[in-house]
């Protein structure tokens, strides 16, 4: 009998900036798998704006998922992103022992070195805890070196024998062995390159596109959905993170046409019906 996959995704909602929930259920939807949302925070911008609203969702997140679990729910997947309190990683940990799934975090903790203001040391050591389920994990560098407890590197370039050695050290500490570490510039490149490092228990592979322009925001959540999803509708890790890699890279070009603001999000309406 087929059956369609269901993710429950463990996110922020916010209503402008095109990040988090508002990016993933769409990408995750166009690749046929259903999308559970389960809110960590409700914010009127994401927080790469001068002015945000938060509304914090961690004092209700326990009567949520307690509702899910009366209604005897499940899911092929829990997917973590943003989260707002260490309290709500608590939460988490124990919505993921009672409802069995593969679990795919995206380490939403910082970027070029720093980890976000709102980000305290118990909430890295919260995450950290959260690695031993982890069935896929897709740090960026700054997550990276946080999850493992190393500097970040001068400049954030790395070579690939040094990417080895923290994906297979952040691997060991999880479930299933499987770490890309996203968004690197490598030492033996002229920086034109943005590439992301596979580490598939202890298979290697590298999926480099051409760098364009700045950083976007919610980059990083467009590439996790497409990957995430990929990888959970049974593609290789390699062939889900050169889709991923390639979706992004195609936004991220239409959004310099289109002359967009860095914290716009990337306009991935655009192509959202290519994605399969
Ligand atoms: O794109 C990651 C992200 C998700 N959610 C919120 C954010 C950010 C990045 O800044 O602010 C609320």
């Amino acid at each position: 009998m087929i059956k369609q996959k269901k993710i429950a995704l463990v996110n922020d909602m916010s209503g402008f900036g095109r990040c988090s929930v508002t990016v993933e259920l769409p990408i995750i939807s166009a690749l046929k798998i259903q999308v559970c949302p389960l809110p960590t925070a409700l914010l009127s911008v994401h927080t790469g704006f001068p002015n945000y609203f938060l509304d914090d969702y961690t004092d209700r997140m326990e009567r949520y998922v307690d509702s899910w679990q009366k209604n005897n729910l499940s899911f092929d997947a829990i997917a973590t992103g943003f989260f707002g309190s260490a309290a709500q990683i608590e939460i988490v940990r124990r919505f993921i022992k009672n409802f069995p799934a593969a679990v795919i975090i995206d380490p939403v903790m910082g970027d070029h070195g720093k980890i976000y203001k709102s980000y305290t040391r118990e909430m890295c050591r919260g995450l950290r805890a959260l690695l031993e389920f982890a069935d896929l994990i897709t740090p960026n560098l700054t997550e990276a070196c946080e999850l493992l407890g190393v500097p970040y590197p001068a400049g954030g370039v790395v070579s690939d024998s040094e990417l080895a050695t923290m994906a297979s050290n952040i691997a060991a500490k999880t479930r299933g062995g499987r770490v890309v570490i996203t968004g690197v510039t490598l030492d033996a490149d002229d920086g034109s390159l943005i590439a992301n490092f596979i580490f598939d228990r202890g298979e290697i592979n590298l999926v480099t596109s051409r760098r364009l322009g700045g950083d976007r925001s919610g980059t990083g959540d467009a590439f996790f959905a497409v990957a995430a999803a990929s990888w959970l509708n049974g593609e290789n890790l390699f062939d889900a993170t050169r889709k991923a890699a390639d979706f992004v890279a195609k936004c991220i070009a239409h959004a310099e046409k289109l002359n967009l603001p860095w914290n716009w999000g990337l306009p991935f309406e655009e192509f959202l019906t290519e994605l399969k």
